[in-house]
């Protein structure tokens, strides 16, 4: 298993110097740094090459993950916007290449979050969803891009994939449309399986083989270890499917900005909210997840 944290963790905007996050994440042991794919259309190609070197000098494999805004909607029901995510997909792909990033996880199928003061059309958003992804998998293809999680989400964020089920369900039938989109697999991330599934211990096992990325985090979003997630259950399912892939903490502990306010932090879930006490909660966070779920 690799191992890893998403940068948002220390911001609370979708952005950040990630350089100056890589070379954190080196220090506190991670293999991995996940980083957001918004700002990456905004980089230069010299700045996309400095950020692989920077990665690649500390010894960090750099994950991708995206809540897609609106506009990038790959299943949305305009045909126009549709069309503008396939470009956009296609170009992000093209930066991922040149970070030499492989992995990308998030609402790919839809966008994030959702407005539910619209109304919701499940059925439509699926099969466009379908369509969309399997396209989406075929152009990753030309990319190398090797893993595009799907990620199930809890209801209040989206109404799509809720369950692994659902998830497991989605891919084959995006498998089906598109067999080529073997890259195309489900992601699981604890905080909202904890919300949906009613064993999470099954939901992971359903998933299997389709598989390709994970999250944690303790039911309130805080770092694994300091909660009541069930690490045990969650230790022998991935166990028994045999993972060992990417596994990213996803921690949201500090209000403000866009990111507290997408994620819906109103309150300081920690009472030190330094810098360095965040990240010596980090370190003990990858140590306990090791210990947890490397055995
Ligand atoms: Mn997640």
């Amino acid at each position: 298993m690799q191992h890893g944290i998403y940068y948002a963790y220390w911001e609370r905007e979708w952005d950040g110097d990630y350089k100056y996050y890589i070379r954190k994440a080196a220090e506190l042991g991670f293999d991995i740094l996940e980083i957001a794919a918004g700002p990456l259309p905004g980089y230069t190609q010299t700045e996309l090459l400095e950020l692989r070197k920077c990665a690649e000098d500390n010894g960090i494999r750099l994950t991708v993950g995206y809540g897609p805004v609106r506009e990038n909607n790959i299943a949305s029901p305009d045909a126009e916007v549709r069309a503008h995510a396939r470009e956009f997909y296609k170009d992000l792909f093209a930066r991922m290449e040149r970070l030499h990033a492989t992995l990308i996880g998030g609402a790919l199928y839809s966008c994030w979050p959702i407005d539910y003061s619209q109304e919701i059309d499940k059925k439509g958003d699926w099969e466009r969803g379908v369509e969309g992804v399997a396209e989406m998998g075929r152009i990753g293809l030309d990319y190398g891009i090797e893993t595009i999680g799907l990620e199930v989400l809890n209801r209040f964020e989206n109404h799509v994939l809720n369950t692994a089920e659902e998830g497991v369900r989605f891919v084959k039938e995006v498998r089906e449309l598109e067999p080529r989109a073997v890259n195309v697999k489900v992601m699981l991330d604890t905080f909202h399986m904890n919300i949906e599934e009613q064993s999470i211990g099954n939901a992971i096992r359903l998933a299997g083989g389709l598989l390709g990325h994970f999250h944690t985090g303790e039911c309130n979003r805080m770092v694994p270890g300091q909660g009541r997630m069930p690490w045990r259950e969650i230790r022998d399912a991935l166990k028994a499917i045999g993972y060992d892939g990417t596994v990213v903490m996803e921690p949201f502990v500090i209000p403000g900005g866009t990111v507290g306010k997408d994620i819906k932090i109103w309150r300081n879930l920690v009472s030190d909210v330094s810098e360095a006490a965040l990240d010596e909660a980090a370190g003990d966070a990858l140590r306990f997840q090791r210990f947890m779920l490397d055995k």
